[in-house]
């Protein structure tokens, strides 16, 4: 009897020990149970005090981490190893990652508050039907300056941007599509251009550019902007908004040849570990009240309609962050250029960063 009771303490002791064990692993692997909800999104792309209400209201932690372009982002989640319960991702993008079946179908029924979204932003043809996606904020890209610091010029062409006073006055961000994109439209093509001879052709002549680039930045062209260091920079809209709202001596521009039109989306990816706890989110960031304070707090332009009609007039009827649709239409939503030419756009991005150092 005695043996019994001692081999079932032993039994019990080594469940405890593998239990201990495999809780530390998981927690040293970053494991994420059902009460956390880690979010992939841009960098200074949301209000933080909406993430600490979200934990407030529904008892979860979240794990928040950034990125600074779809291309980074795509690889991380696609290399897996890493669980992402929502990330943001553009709507080239999307159509990229449900080509590489890297997101999960979204349950319109746990999302109820999609109905504020105007329809102008859904059922769009890199995700017809939502199903995999809601929109989070729209823009476009487009050219912010000093008037102070620029002689004459107004920015309404691309071609602008090659002025020889502007020498070491222009900041670009850092994103492969957006650069090789301004110089295809200062050439007349489309920024989905995919002929080699263009392309070529557009990094002859962005290189043509480096003297006038004084550097190539991420979220810190804000501060620098704002700060006056450049007299020039290309945006996206929303970080034009933002370094408008710290010096008001700037003006935004999109220039006539034409230019991008974006839309970031909310979407699950396959990997994530809590499913719920990611429609609950969106359903979350979806409510006008909070999509509003987000627009307010981080500048980019809301899709949900009702938020809009809570944003001070002096926001919400700007036509350089809230353009209307007659102004839209003449502006390109990148394509899905397909595995090979998004590379190439990269590697094309490369040289040209080379080039100028
Ligand atoms: C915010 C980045 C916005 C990305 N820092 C535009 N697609």
């Amino acid at each position: 009897m005695k043996q019994l009771v001692q081999t079932f303490a032993a039994v019990l002791l080594a469940a405890f020990a593998l239990m201990y064990l495999t809780s530390y692993l998981n927690a040293s692997q970053g494991y994420t149970g059902g009460d956390t909800l880690t979010i992939y999104n841009w960098g200074d792309y949301i209000d933080p005090a909406l993430i600490e209400e979200f934990e407030k209201e529904t008892g979860m932690k979240v794990i928040y981490q950034t990125f600074d372009s779809n291309e980074a982002m795509m690889t991380k989640i696609s290399q897996g190893g890493t669980t992402f319960d929502v990330a943001i991702p553009s709507e080239y993008a999307i159509s990229k990652m449900k080509d590489d079946n890297l997101l999960l179908p979204l349950d319109p029924e746990k999302l109820p508050n999609r109905k504020y979204i105007d329809p102008r932003f859904l059922n769009l043809s890199f995700d017809p039907d939502n199903r995999y996606s809601i929109p989070y904020f729209w823009g476009t890209v487009g050219i912010i300056y000093n008037p102070e610091l620029v002689g004459d010029l107004k920015f309404d062409s691309w071609n602008d941007l090659w002025d020889p006073s502007l020498r070491n006055q222009i900041l670009l961000v850092d994103g492969a599509r957006e650069v090789i994109g301004m110089g295809l439209n200062s050439l007349g093509y489309s920024l989905n251009d995919t002929d080699e001879g263009h392309l070529q052709e557009t990094l002859a002549k962005l290189n043509q550019l480096t003297p006038n680039v004084k550097a190539i930045v991420g979220d810190e062209i804000k501060m620098l902007l704002a700060n006056e260091e450049a007299a020039v920079g290309v945006v996206w809209s929303g970080d034009a908004s933002e370094i408008m709202d710290d010096n008001d001596k700037l003006d935004y521009v999109v220039p006539e040849e034409g230019s991008n039109l974006w839309f970031d989306n909310m979407v699950i990816p396959k990997t994530a570990d809590n499913v719920k706890g990611a429609h609950r989110f969106i359903n979350f960031m979806l409510d006008p009240k909070h999509a509003a304070q987000n627009a307010e707090y981080v500048g980019y332009s809301t899709p949900n309609a009702e938020a809009l009609k809570l944003l001070p007039e002096e926001i919400s009827g700007d036509e350089r962050f809230y353009p209307s649709e007659e102004l839209t239409e003449k502006l390109e939503v990148y394509d899905n250029l397909g595995k090979r030419m998004l590379s190439h756009y990269n590697e094309l991005f490369l040289q040209f960063k080379m080039f100028k150092k």
